[in-house]
Parts: C-alpha cells; sequence; structure tokens
C-alpha cells in the first residue's frame, strides 16, 4: 500500500473503531503528522483522560500507554509497536524498590512518569520534568526517594537544596551518552545559538546550557524567543514541532546522538496495523491501576 493510501485508511479505520492517535514530541514526523495530539507523555495521558472516544492509539513507549490505560480504565489503549519500551522505566522493578525502600524507613517515594504501573503503585507521587521541582518542594518531608533518573534527580536537587533526595541509579541511555566535547563543539560552531538542554542530560552538560527543561518547555522557550538560532539538547523528535513552529528560524542538533530507538520503532504502518488487528492491547492489572491512580492524582493535584 502506497503512503497516501495508509493515511487514508488510517483516517478511516479510526473512525471505524472510534478512536484518537496522540503521539509523544519524539515520534517520527510522519506520525506525529497524522497524530490528533502530539506532546508530552503526562499530556497526553491526560488528554486520553478526557476524550470521548473508545480507543486511544498511543504511539510512543510501553509506560506512556499504561499511563493512559491508568487514567482511562474504559478506553481500549493501544500500543502499535509492542517492544517500544523504555530502558530508563525497565531500571527500576517493584520489587528493586520495596527493597530499597526497606532499608529507608518512612522516607517519600517521588517517581518519574517514566516508570512502570507497577513502580508507581509503589510510589507516593509521581512527576514530569516539567514539574518535578514543585512537585518536590510540596512534600513536607526533608528525605526524598526520587527514582529512577539520577540526572533528573540531581538537577532538581539543586534547585531544592532544603530537601535530602537520595537518588536511583537509572538514567536515560540516549540522553545520558552525550558527551561534554560534543556540546563544546556545537557551542563553537554556533557561538549565537542558545542552547536548550533537557534534564536528563548529566549534570556535566546540563550546567553549559541557556535553558533546561522538558520538551513542552524546550518547545515554547524557542517558539517565544526572539532568537534566530538554537542548540537542541534533547531526542531529535522534538525538531519536527521546533520547525513547525518557527520556520524560519534555525535548529541545530545537539549531537547525532539525540536518537531513541524505542521511540523510532512505530512508522505510519504500525499505526495501520494497530488499528486494522487492534494491537497491543495495553492492560494493567486493577489492583496495581487503582495504587498507580492515586500517584499520578497527587501530582494531578499540585
Ligand atoms: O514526559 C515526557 O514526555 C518525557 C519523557 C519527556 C519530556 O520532557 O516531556
Ligand atoms: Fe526512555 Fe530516554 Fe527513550 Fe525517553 S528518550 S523513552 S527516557 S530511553
Amino acid at each position: 500500500m502506497d503512503r497516501e493510501s495508509m493515511i487514508l485508511e488510517i483516517g478511516r479505520m479510526k473512525k471505524e473503531r472510534d478512536a484518537v492517535i496522540v503521539a509523544h514530541s519524539y515520534q517520527i514526523g510522519e506520525v506525529q503528522e497524522i497524530a490528533d495530539l502530539v506532546g508530552d507523555s503526562f499530556a497526553l495521558a491526560r488528554y486520553c483522560a478526557k476524550s470521548p472516544a473508545a480507543t486511544i492509539v498511543f504511539c510512543g513507549v510501553h509506560f506512556m500507554a499504561e499511563s493512559a490505560k491508568i487514567l482511562s480504565p474504559e478506553k481500549t489503549v493501544l500500543l502499535p509497536e509492542i517492544h517500544a519500551g523504555c530502558p530508563m522505566a525497565d531500571m527500576v522493578t517493584a520489587e528493586t524498590l520495596q527493597k530499597r525502600k526497606a532499608e529507608l524507613p518512612g522516607v517519600k517515594v517521588v517517581c518519574y512518569i517514566n516508570t512502570s504501573a507497577e513502580v508507581k503503585a509503589e510510589c507516593d507521587v509521581c512527576c514530569t520534568s516539567s514539574n518535578a521541582v514543585d512537585v518536590i518542594r510540596s512534600i513536607s518531608e526533608k528525605d526524598i526517594l526520587f527514582v529512577p533518573d539520577r540526572n533528573l534527580g540531581s538537577w532538581v536537587a539543586k534547585q531544592v537544596p532544603e530537601k535530602n533526595i537520595i537518588l536511583w541509579d537509572g538514567y536515560c541511555i540516549t540522553h545520558h551518552r552525550i558527551r561534554k566535547e560534543e556540546v563544546l563543539i556545537m557551542r563553537e560552531l554556533h557561538p549565537d545559538a542558545i542552547l536548550l538542554v533537557h534534564p536528563e542530560c548529566k549534570e556535566e552538560i546540563v550546567v553549559l546550557a541557556d535553558f533546561v527543561g522538558s520538551t513542552k518547555q524546550i518547545i515554547d522557550y524557542a517558539k517565544n524567543s526572539p532568537a534566530e538560532k538554537f542548540i537542541i539538547g534533547t531526542e531529535m523528535g522534538v525538531l519536527h514541532q521546533l520547525q513547525k513552529d518557527s520556520p524560519g528560524k534555525k535548529f541545530y542538533l545537539m549531537s547525532p546522538g539525540l536518537i531513541c530507538p524505542n521511540m523510532k520503532k512505530t512508522t505510519l504502518t504500525s499505526v495501520y496495523e494497530a488499528l486494522r488487528d487492534g494491537k497491543y492491547d495495553i492492560t494493567v492489572p486493577e489492583d496495581i491501576r487503582l495504587k498507580a491512580k492515586v500517584c499520578l492524582d497527587r501530582m494531578l493535584v499540585l
């Protein structure tokens, strides 16, 4: 089937199944283009919860589809590529977390949204890279275990020095591999560009940035800035939205390594097959879902 027919067929099956398609900002451009909403994991999960559609096709990675299912148990949530996981989310499991919690009695546990439903069920409150500082500040206890991203955790810790943040040894394989030398070379090549960096990068990278923020914050910053040139320190998928928002501006990827292989698994064909075959139906056991929902809801209240 050619590309145009596939897009038409996706549109037809969407109606037939009463479905919406959502895509994370790290998805390939073609997939972003057929989505009803493009955004970060939490914005997408919330959109899915509000949508009257019966089926959600979630173009992203596993924990994102799970988050949507936690908030919308009555809907069918389809993840087009079942092997699209998040290695960072896999760096903490319910078992390893239970063990650590036993060593730290009374400590509050904050999890990054990049965690499985089972892990969320073990945590007090969830956060995203947009609101991590506010979530940590809102907790009255001093000692907080933050899982799983040690880079985001140490970036937050710097801004909330009154808290004792205990880090977990997890990281994003994509953001973590960026080396300082690469960034310095980009700075030299584009001395008049503004450097926007995601807090999943290592501290030695984050300290070089002009602005540190989530995908949404980076996209908003570039759109609203009077500057003309930007070095982008997050996964390359955001370039699609950046260029769409500001066709006259120049965006340079901070490193060619900023490609998340899991985010790139989903293609037009996988979306087409997801709708055609109703796959892959993401489920969360009800006891886990209810506990994980409390963790997500606490973030919503804040
Ligand atoms: O929450 C998300 O979507 C992720 C993984 C990153 C971000 O900064 O939005
Ligand atoms: Fe996970 Fe990093 Fe890929 Fe995001 S970019 S899905 S954190 S591995």
